[in-house]
């Protein structure tokens, strides 16, 4: 067992009692989180590379923290793999990026932070991810092209084709729009410029907002498509996710569908992997919803969502469901079957709660205009957090106005459209952890908020319907194991 020292004693106090501290997705022990970097399965072994600052829970003097996992749900926490070198082109952050194999050697491409200038830097592992050594000839690309004027010149995503290194990075093109630059190396460390892979005009908001830049672009084949991932900056702050899905030829991609891996307010800069059973995992950093001072006072801010694996469904739309791996964390099981629902009020549920759960419920949406779950409500109803799907607008969301009595948080109503077939049900895949709700709906859409209930009795459950009858076939809820052995049992190097 780890001997703590005092400062991490009193974190390790604070954590225990901390009703927002998740109990079963991965964050580092205090600090800062932001986006998952340089996703890999190394020796059967997957890596989570993360942005972190260790000094506190605010976006600063990034490093990258590392941790891994034989399973995906419980996590090692292992050495910073990469901090800040004084007077190198890094001094002032080790950016987001990616990791691969190179014949055999752990390779990083990350974004060094140097003043102004945010450029491609490599480092190399001879022992198992854990000691990192930069290239002395960072940065490995020395200016974004020069016929371009970029807006943004950062976030890495690399793969191999026929023994060829390429790599996007996200960038926006002033008074044009929001990019992911193509590149094109023989060895990871002399790269050409070849032209942007695709990019979208900063003035097109349908069927989304594409914005005036890119960030952590994500470029992989799944099926017999192809999938460019982005998270969307407007200059002053993250505003959404988006998905293309298309087609990837002679190094020019055309997407005939977008849409997003998740329609949260929370979720933002996704990075995916390739594991040993061909799966496409994705994790995304869920922001914070509170203040920078609440998060500070917490001592961490940010969470790792939990893996999701993407596929394609039979239309070729892009799916996300949750890693079966998390079935382990089940616990006790409440079951319910064949409950009509008629819109006379709220169907709360007797001797069944919790901040940490898994919930699946199926939904018949019968005559209702409107149905859904309460989750995380008062016994009084003051606080409660509402998933609701329109039938009429085939939208689902989350709302989350009155998840807090705390004014001092963010709240909203953040959704997308999930189409049903007449006859459809509607599967709504709930994970609740501490101030997490995750929610897949028939593995089509996600949305992932982050809540702040104040009142200790604020674990209620219930369902509803509007405007007329629906039914709810089955709801299965389990209790939700931690993933994570108490704070001051946690190995350092294990
Ligand atoms: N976070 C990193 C950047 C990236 C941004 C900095 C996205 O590399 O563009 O922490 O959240």
């Amino acid at each position: 067992m780890t001997i703590l020292q005092p400062r991490e004693r009193d974190a390790s106090a604070r954590a225990q009692i901390d009703p927002h501290r998740p109990r079963y997705h991965f964050l580092p022990r205090e600090g800062w989180l932001n986006d998952p970097n340089g996703l890999i399965q190394w020796k059967g072994t997957y890596h989570l590379f993360y942005q972190h600052n260790p000094d506190g829970a605010w976006h600063g003097t990034i490093h990258w923290g590392h941790a891994k996992s034989r399973d995906l749900v419980h996590w090692t926490h292992l050495p910073i793999a990469l901090a800040p070198t004084p007077g190198s082109p890094d001094e002032d952050g080790c950016f987001s990026g990616c990791a691969v194999g190179d014949h055999g050697v752990p390779t990083i491409i990350y974004t060094g932070v140097q003043g102004e200038r945010q450029l491609p830097c490599l480092a190399t592992s001879d022992d198992e991810l854990i000691t990192w050594h930069k290239s002395p000839r960072n940065p490995i690309i020395v200016a974004p092209p020069s016929d371009l004027d970029t807006v943004i010149f950062r976030d890495h995503s690399v793969w191999n084709e026929a023994g060829v290194w390429y790599q996007v990075i996200g960038s926006g093109i002033k008074d044009v729009g929001a990019t992911a630059l193509l590149y094109r190396s023989d060895d990871l460390r002399h790269w050409e410029y070849l032209h942007p892979l695709y990019g979208r005009d900063k003035g097109q908001s349908e069927p989304m907002r594409t914005g005036p830049m890119w960030e952590c672009p994500d470029f992989f084949a799944l099926g017999n498509r192809h999938v460019l991932i982005v998270s969307v900056h407007d200059g002053v702050a993250p505003v959404s996710t988006i998905s293309f899905v298309g087609h990837y030829e002679q190094h020019r991609f055309t997407s005939d569908r977008t849409g997003s891996p998740d329609f949260g307010a929370s979720f933002y800069a996704p990075q995916s992997m390739t594991d040993t059973q061909g799966r496409r995992i994705m994790w995304g950093w869920l922001r914070e919803e509170r203040r920078r001072e609440a998060q500070r006072a917490a001592g961490w801010s940010g969470v790792m969502s939990l893996p999701r694996v993407l596929s394609l469904s039979p239309a070729g739309a892009l799916t996300v469901a949750p890693a079966p791996e998390l079935r382990v964390l089940r616990g006790k099981r409440d079951r319910l079957v064949d409950r009509v629902v008629p819109p006379d009020g709220l169907h709360v549920m007797e001797g069944v709660e919790g901040a940490a759960l898994e919930i699946v419920a199926d939904f018949e949406p019968g005559g209702a205009t409107a149905f859904g779950l309460l989750v995380r409500r008062s016994s009084d109803g003051r606080e409660e957090t509402r998933i609701v799907y329109d039938c009429h607008q085939q939208r689902l969301a989350i709302d989350t106005q009155r998840s807090s009595l705390d004014t001092n948080v963010h709240a909203g109503v953040h959704g997308g459209t999930v189409p049903l077939a007449p006859g459809e049900t509607l599967r709504l895949h709930v994970f609740l952890d501490q101030s997490i709700v995750e929610l897949f709906a028939n593995d089509l859409a996600c949305i992932t908020e982050r809540i702040y209930p104040s009142r200790a009795d604020s674990l209620g459950l219930g369902f509803f319907s509007e405007g007329g009858t629906a039914k709810l076939r089955s709801m299965d809820i389990w209790e939700m194991q931690p993933a994570w052995p108490p704070w001051n049992e946690i190995n350092v190097t294990e």
